[in-house]
């Protein structure tokens, strides 16, 4: 957080010119970002990006048709059109000290983090060896191993719950940032604010990722939102923003090193924009009458984050042919993932009576 200055008496305050506020810097991110705003990565760092983000396309394009099976109860909100906004965040985690908590279209956040994709798919489809036992599924994935804490339904909820996580980084002094994404529909509920009040004046731990994708159900953010800049919305908190192009996993990587060696160094929070686009629906339900076709269409042929890596890769000497032999290999590893998904049993019913919290306080 930029120092606050003591709050000078009501006539200096009149006359304060934008010059005395000069500890105010909060542009100074997307400067530094702007600076350098394409993550330099190696060969290697390049083609595991490509292969993290095909992973999550095909493994929710999978999840898609086992939902049209009737193999996927309940709700299923895919990722497909924003993966790179998770691997280009999460690839500068420190796996170490850092959480992660995200809303309910998390498969995504899951598979960033390397998780088998066996038992994502087993938590789908309400398996036993679901990473949740199955008692979780879509929206309620965890794994505490890897302080990854959901996976909400409740729009928004992760926000204040991510608030906590920072401030458990801070008490315990671990030295590990919260990174807790939300929608740009969240973006306009109260908690969200509530949060970024308390995350400022203590100095937490925690970047804010607005992954902005136009929609928040069927409701362009143009129709529901007074300010569409998400970064913008620290401001009135000392929160430092910064606008990405999330459809571009090494720009979102660049702001991702930007962003957490501020909150590394101390100096509190930092909201991020992530302009991103959702190719399928809200979740399965979704009759998709609230846009054309030829807007899905534009954002695919002329923005998709997968093929705009690969043309990256292919100018700097890849083939066709080896990022084919990564498809392959990727639609193998989740064919075999809904395969262990469909064999596996579906937990026992004495699991009703585990992992539920009782007590009185
Ligand atoms: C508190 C609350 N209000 C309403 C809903 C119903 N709801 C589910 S998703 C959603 C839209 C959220 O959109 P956004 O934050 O943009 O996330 P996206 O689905 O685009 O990832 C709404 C209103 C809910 N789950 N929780
Ligand atoms: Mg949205």
């Amino acid at each position: 957080m930029a120092k606050q200055p003591a709050k000078p008496p009501v006539a200096a305050k009149k006359s304060a010119s934008a010059a005395d506020e000069s500890d105010f810097i909060l542009h100074s991110l997307q400067a530094a970002f702007e600076a350098k705003k394409r993550y330099a990565a190696s060969d290697a760092e390049m083609m595991e990006f490509y292969r993290q983000m095909l992973l999550i396309r095909r493994f929710e394009e999978k999840a898609g048709q086992l939902y049209g099976l009737g193999l996927i109860g309940g709700f299923c909100h895919l990722y497909i059109g924003q993966e790179a906004v998770a691997i280009g965040l999460q690839s500068a985690l420190d796996n170490e000290r850092d959480s992660v908590i995200t809303g309910y279209r998390d498969h995504g956040h899951m598979l960033a983090y390397g998780i088998d994709p066996k038992v994502i798919m087993a938590e789908l489809t309400g398996r036993e060896a679901g990473i949740s036992k199955g008692k979780g599924g879509s929206m309620h994935m965890f794994s505490t191993e890897h302080k990854f804490y959901g996976g909400h339904g409740i729009v928004g909820a992760q926000v204040a719950l991510g608030g906590g996580l920072a401030l458990a980084h801070q008490y315990n002094n671990d030295g590990g940032l919260c990174l807790a994404y939300f929608g740009d529909g969240a973006a306009n509920q109260g908690q969200v604010y509530e949060t970024f009040n308390m995350a400022a004046l203590w100095n937490l731990p925690i970047v804010f990722v607005v992954e902005d994708n136009q929609y928040a159900m069927g409701t362009a953010s143009s129709r529901s939102s007074a300010e569409t800049r998400f970064h913008r919305r620290g401001t009135a908190f000392r929160i430092p923003g910064m606008e990405v192009n999330g459809m571009d996993v090494l720009e979102v990587r660049a702001a991702a090193e930007v962003a957490f060696a501020h909150v590394r160094a101390g100096k509190g929070p930092v909201l991020m924009e992530c302009n991103t686009y959702r190719y399928r629906g809200h979740s399965m339900s979704d009759p998709a009458k609230y846009r054309t076709r030829e807007e899905v269409q534009e954002q695919r042929e002329h923005h998709d984050p997968i093929e705009g890596l690969k043309k990256t890769l292919i100018e700097n000497g890849k083939t066709e042919d080896e990022l084919k032999a990564i498809d392959k290999a990727i639609r193998a590893e989740v064919a075999a993932s809904a395969d262990f998904a469909e064999s596996s049993p579906e937990p026992g019913a004495a699991e009703l009576y585990t992992d539920v919290l009782v007590g009185e306080y």
